[in-house]
């Protein structure tokens, strides 16, 4: 009885053994993307706390941070998620913001 041999790169036969290659498939996963909430001078504290939590399920703690990040340091990353879903999230928040007549952005940006 002849060995099983598995190899994972170029395999040198030597015609008495059976040689099997196995190929790893290269799969691409989607990728994913950040949304980020911009800062203004004029949309209140409140507000953008309760689009936290209203569009992104942020607890109202955390939601408090994440808008006082962005106060302070101009932006901050709200969270990461498929193309289609990011894009909905700045939609949902960009018209919400422009109903309630504030100058609040919300972008997407592709992950690296
Ligand atoms: N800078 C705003 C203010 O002082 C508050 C604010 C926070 C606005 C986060 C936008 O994404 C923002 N009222």
């Amino acid at each position: 009885m002849q060995p099983l041999q598995m190899m994972t790169d170029k395999p040198e036969n030597d015609g008495e053994t059976t040689v099997i290659t196995k190929t790893k498939p290269k799969t691409q996963r989607p990728p994913m993307y950040k949304v980020l909430l911009l800062n203004d001078d004029y949309t209140p504290m409140e507000f953008v706390v309760h689009v936290l939590e209203r569009f992104f399920g942020i607890g109202h703690s955390q939601a408090v941070e994440i808008m006082l990040t962005v106060h302070k340091k101009g932006v901050a990353v709200v969270g990461v998620f498929s193309y289609e879903i990011a894009e909905t999230k700045v939609a949902q928040v960009m018209d919400f913001a422009r109903r309630n007549q504030h100058p609040l952005q919300c972008t997407m940006e592709k992950e690296d």
